[in-house]
């Protein structure tokens, strides 16, 4: 099992030399770095592609470790020349975190199908049916050498060649039969010795997207899928596929000069520099290149399925996956939360008259007011995002709002009917726990809506509709802005639901006057980083750190505890204040760091006795409160005063001291805050 990153180049009468070659492959892992992963490899020919027939092959380069660790290794032996020329060129890499099998060279990826590489493959996702493959391969004498799962694949590919019925078999034909064989999610990218110059892609349930890049013309931005039919043989098996007519009408391939290049990849990141041109496979899309010319072809028709798949312009820019003057993506990302929540309301909030509209949603309006009831169902921050708005979404829908984990809401098979909306909230829009809790509300009968941060991403594809938050890409581990900016989506939505009911349209304003002035508000969080600097180094070296509140900042504690574990690694626990008596106070002494979130709020004089109770085991709370709070500054061993803002956003301002708190700590404790030991960005198994 492996979910990091794919990344492929092929070059079609664009002349490369090898090293160009190399570079753009490393280039590729390196953009998809903040995946997590362990160790990486690529694949690329050994001499000129069109003279593998005749016994050139592929050159495997795999290493436990970083990329650049692989990258330097690889120009430092100088096993290949450097300067050699290719006219057409197709290379495979891929970042690998392990699971199935120790992180070392054997069990990288690429994935070899034989000693001499005649079927290469690079592999994110898990496959569940891979003892039965490898049995059934060995009994035929296949000789496996790594631990992993995906080996079977590129043995199969052998296989299926080794044993086919004619000599001219496409290679997208092996594949094909290949993966109708496979169980489980997977986005695959193949190589061939046999194939030279050719690539075939595919995917189910984990993401993958192909990025064409040409100065002439293409000839369609419209791709139409070609359905192979097969005919029976005579003993009423399938046999050979055959091709429709029209195929050579469907390709896409460059009008005028012959020369294009093509960059497959499991995250767009990876191809902005090169294209924002770009195509999204659908599950069990094979896509294949052949002769420069690129097709893409379903074995059947399934039900809403499009005829044709888009290229999409891309908008992300390059300047968004760079980290500026930043010394990690976390900490640019945090300080862009002015910006990107300015970008999740864009277009949607008119502060002049109070009307809220989100695109997305508009068509579906009057089925999702006649609902029963809100389902927000996420992992980890998104997770957050929802516990964050519950309150606030009571209020503004009048509805029952149920808040949910992915995995649990499915361990318990929870009961879900037609009448329920359920919101799948995700930054990637990938996570499979996520993902399976959409596809078990949408077998329910329930209507679906996605918050997402990433456009034609699986979530966001499957949902009935869905708000995409617009926070631009987020590439550090640990989520921040895509936080603040699903919050303020789930806000936008219940102010969207309210617009008619005539008792909320003061509170209404009051929270539409609250997210106009939200950006500047945040800039004044921010100016805190220095303050919040000093009091990590006070802090870095302890084992354990609790963050205490309640009401609309519980959520608050937990995203803060969160931030802290994943990169700093210290032990760290949102505590419900209401919850303290019956538990947690037993932890309190003068050497147990305890911050405590203590707003001007409804749940202000709870929190105060909350405090009160800490000071009085001796306990030496660092409050995080409201400015000039002299209430709290009195049982204070410290503040962090941040400006005030309408209760139901404030907890937007207050999880920012914590996200800049677990950075510094995790910079002060000696650790790389965008690559957490153990931990994906996109967490696509589940
Ligand atoms: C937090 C992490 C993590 C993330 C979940 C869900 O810092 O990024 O908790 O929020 O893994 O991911 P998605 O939002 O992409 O579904």
């Amino acid at each position: 099992m492996n979910f990091a990153g794919i990344f492929a180049y092929l070059n079609y009468k664009v002349p490369r030399t090898r090293k160009t070659i190399f570079e753009i492959l490393v280039k590729g892992l390196q953009r998809l770095e903040h995946r997590g992963y362990d160790s990486a490899g690529i694949a690329v020919d050994e001499d000129n592609g069109k003279e593998h027939k005749n016994g050139g092959c592929i050159c495997l380069f795999r290493n436990k470790g970083k990329v650049k660790a692989l990258a330097d290794e690889l120009y430092k032996q100088k096993l290949l020349d450097f300067d050699k020329e290719f006219e057409i060129h197709f290379g495979i890499a891929h970042t690998r975190w392990a699971t199935h099998g120790v992180p070392n060279e054997v069990n990288s990826h690429p994935q070899r199908s034989d000693k001499n590489s005649e079927f290469v493959v690079v592999h994110n996702g898990i496959i569940t049916n891979y003892k039965d493959l490898r049995k059934f391969l060995e009994s035929k004498e296949y000789e496996f050498e790594s631990e992993t799962d995906t080996e079977v694949i590129p043995k199969l590919t052998k296989y299926v060649y080794d044993n086919r019925e004619s000599e001219d078999v496409r290679f997208s034909t092996l594949v094909e039969r290949v993966v109708q064989q496979l169980e489980g999610a997977f986005a695959l990218v193949f190589k061939s010795l046999h194939f030279p110059g050719e690539a075939v892609a595919t995917r189910r349930g984990s993401p993958l997207l192909i990025g064409v890049h040409s100065k002439c013309k293409l000839s369609t931005d419209q791709i139409p899928i070609l359905y192979r039919t097969y005919k029976n043989n005579k003993n009423g098996g399938t046999s050979k596929a055959h091709q429709i007519e029209t195929e050579s009408l469907q390709r896409l391939h460059p009008t005028e000069e012959k020369s294009v290049e093509f960059y497959f990849a499991s995250d767009a990141s990876a191809i902005i520099e090169h294209t924002n041109r770009a195509l999204f496979l659908e599950d069990d899309d094979i896509a294949a290149v052949a002769n420069g010319c690129l097709s893409i072809h379903r074995i059947e028709r399934s039900v809403g399925d499009l005829a044709s798949r888009a290229i999409h312009t891309l908008q992300m820019e390059l300047h968004q996956i760079m980290k500026g003057n930043f010394s990690a993506f976390m900490q640019k990302e945090i300080f862009e939360q002015p910006e990107s929540v300015v970008n999740t309301l864009r277009g949607r909030v008119n502060f002049e008259t109070s009307a809220v509209m989100l695109g997305g949603l508009k068509d579906h309006l009057k089925e999702i007011k006649r609902c029963r009831r809100l389902l927000l169902i996420g992992c980890g921050t998104s997770y957050h995002a929802a516990v964050a708005t519950r309150q606030v979404l009571e209020e503004l829908t009048e509805l029952p709002v149920m808040v949910e984990l992915a995995s649990d809401f499915l361990d318990r098979s929870t009961p879900v009917f037609r009448d329920d909306v359920c919101f799948l909230i995700s930054q990637s829009g990938e996570t499979a726990d996520t993902f399976m809790a959409l596809r078990y509300c949408k077998g329910r009968g329930a209507f679906t809506i996605g918050i997402t941060n990433t456009v034609g991403s699986s979530i966001s594809r499957e949902t009935d509709c869905g708000i995409h938050i617009n926070a631009g890409p987020e590439i550090g581990v640990a989520s921040t802005k895509a936080y603040t900016s699903q919050f303020v989506s789930l806000i936008m939505f219940g102010l969207m639901m309210s617009q008619d009911r005539i008792s909320l349209q003061q509170r209404r304003k009051e929270i539409i006057a609250g997210l106009q002035t939200l950006p500047n508000l945040i800039k004044e969080v921010l100016s805190l980083d220095e303050k919040i600097q000093l009091l990590a180094r006070e802090l870095f070296q302890h084992k354990s750190l609790l963050i205490m509140g309640r009401g609309y900042h519980y959520a608050t504690c937990l995203e803060g505890a969160l931030k802290i574990k994943e990169i700093t690694y210290m032990h760290s626990e949102g505590i419900l204040a209401g919850e303290l008596k019956h538990g947690p106070l037993a932890l309190i002494d003068k050497r147990m760091p305890v911050i405590m979130v203590v707003m001007r709020d409804p749940c202000y004089t709870k929190c105060q006795n909350a405090v009160q109770q800490v000071a009085a085991r001796q306990g030496r709370p660092i409050i995080l409160c409201t400015k000039n709070d002299e209430e709290s500054r009195k049982f204070a061993y410290k503040t962090i005063e941040i400006p005030h803002s309408v209760d139901c956003l404030q907890s937007i301002l207050s999880v920012i001291p914590l996200q800049l708190l677990s950075f510094h700590l995790a910079v002060l404790r000696g650790y790389d805050v965008d690559f957490p030991r153990n931990l994906a960005k996109s967490v696509t198994v589940e």
